[in-house]
């Protein structure tokens, strides 16, 4: 299944091919207009992913359904790369809004055991799937759209932070960011890429060193969300959202996308080996274990 996957990954064209498929012919990438799509939707459901695509808007919801905080375990993050596959071959398919069913929580980020007493084979595999997750969203050539709907540190802000616009509940128990540093270990050099486009080099020094997480309000002001909203309103704000991007040509914005990511994408593209050796190195160490050991233990106690 995951060699499947790898080889379907492998040929799809993501944003990073449009540019060279646009020069080819100039109405090869454009996506249908929504109004030539017929009136239907469909879902599709694996056990930790729901996906609601509704055909009439071009508009698909794919809402995590990981219980218990949506943590990205390496078999999460394989349902996750097949269905934006599927959405991405799929040229009806122009928007995708990312939320979740869990309540509280969007994403608790990378699932820590899989990285905790595990081999160096389950480490590279793991953080091969996080790889991918990764250039998938942030190459997507559609509309992506996070409705952040509860906390979302560390690989949840990262995955947000793929997105091409955020919203998050107003709520302050919840909060945003990457906190890597506070479980010991360190960012790797495309997480702190996605958040230096996001908010800049100067608040993601700090942010990365200190491993901050922010109160919405904190992250509006520095722009790691784009919009606060009522808990209650944060899947509606991400539809109505959607139709104004949607008024875009596809082929513009895709190409304007792709302006903005490419050379960020493309120095992930070019180190994946070295970035795996790196992560399994480093993840592995017993300094480091113990430090995602103790962070495990300071989780549970803090729930008694
Ligand atoms: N992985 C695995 N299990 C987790 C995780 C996680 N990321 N987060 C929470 N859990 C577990 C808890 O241990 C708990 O387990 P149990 O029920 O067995 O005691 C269960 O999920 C529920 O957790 P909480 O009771 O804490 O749930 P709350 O709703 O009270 O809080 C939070 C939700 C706010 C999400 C909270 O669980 C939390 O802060 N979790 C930790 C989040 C975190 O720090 N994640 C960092 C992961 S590392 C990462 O994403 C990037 C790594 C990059 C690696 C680079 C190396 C080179």
């Amino acid at each position: 299944m995951k060699m499947a996957l790898r080889a379907c990954l492998r040929t799809k064209p993501g944003l990073t091919g449009l540019l060279s498929q646009l020069s080819c012919s100039g109405h090869a990438a454009a996506r249908r207009a929504p109004a030539l799509v017929a009136q239907r939707s469909s879902s599709s459901t694996s056990q930790k992913i729901k996906v609601d695509f509704d055909q009439s808007s071009g508009v698909a919801v794919m809402h995590m359904q990981s219980p218990p905080v949506n943590s990205l375990s390496l078999e999460f993050l394989t349902d996750v790369c097949i269905a934006l596959e599927k959405l991405e071959m799929d040229k009806s398919c122009r928007g995708l809004v990312v939320t979740s069913s869990q309540p509280k929580v969007f994403s608790a980020g990378l699932d820590i055991l899989d990285m905790y007493g595990k081999s160096p084979e389950h480490c590279a595999e793991f953080w091969k799937a996080v790889q991918e997750m990764w250039l998938k969203f942030y190459g997507s050539n559609m509309i992506t759209i996070a409705a952040v709907n509860g906390s979302s540190p560390a690989g949840g802000c990262l995955l947000s932070m793929t997105c091409d616009y955020r919203i998050m509940a107003d709520n302050p128990r919840y909060s945003i960011g990457l906190n890597e540093t506070k479980l010991g270990i360190v960012a790797p050099f495309w997480f702190k890429d996605t958040m230096v486009n996001t908010v800049g080099h100067r608040a993601t020094e700090m942010a990365l060193q200190l491993g901050l997480l922010y109160s919405p309000a904190e992250a509006l002001k520095i722009g790691l969300v784009d919009q606060l909203v009522h808990e209650d309103q944060v899947l509606t704000t991400a539809t109505e959202t959607m139709t104004k991007w949607l008024a875009i040509p596809d082929h513009a914005r895709q190409l304007t996308k792709s302006m903005m990511r490419k050379p960020t994408i493309d120095k992930l593209a070019a180190n994946r080996e070295a970035d795996v050796n790196n992560f399994v190195k480093f993840i592995t160490k017993d300094s480091i274990q113990k430090s995602l050991g103790m962070y495990l233990e300071m989780l549970k106690r803090r729930k008694a």
